[in-house]
């Protein structure tokens, strides 16, 4: 893993019923990469963060908060998959 993804906190803003979001689940499983899950339908804080800051609610959406103070947000679920995929390989 390179240095700005060891000081990267990582968080998936999802639903369990969402099977997008299933398919990104699966993948932080088989990788083991540290992320904080983040339902957006059992917290409504969460919900309304991811709409602040995208615009809408879709999941899933990966936050990558990094040690300078920026972050990013990531949508689109094969767009999730593929980033972990590097981050785990870096
Ligand atoms: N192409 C997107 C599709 C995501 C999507 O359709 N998510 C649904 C749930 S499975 C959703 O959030 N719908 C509610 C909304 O868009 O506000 C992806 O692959 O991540």
């Amino acid at each position: 893993m390179n240095d700005r993804g060891t000081q990267a906190k990582l968080s998936l803003y999802y639903y369990d019923q969402c099977s997008f979001c299933q398919r990104v689940l699966r993948v932080i499983d088989e990788l083991g990469v540290e992320v904080e899950l983040r339902n957006v339908l059992t917290t409504p804080g969460h919900r309304e963060e991811l709409i602040g800051a995208r615009g809408r609610g879709t999941v899933p959406v990966l936050k990558t908060d990094f040690a300078d103070g920026r972050s990013e947000w990531m949508g689109e679920s094969a767009d999730i998959v593929e980033h972990l995929n590097t981050l785990r390989a870096a």
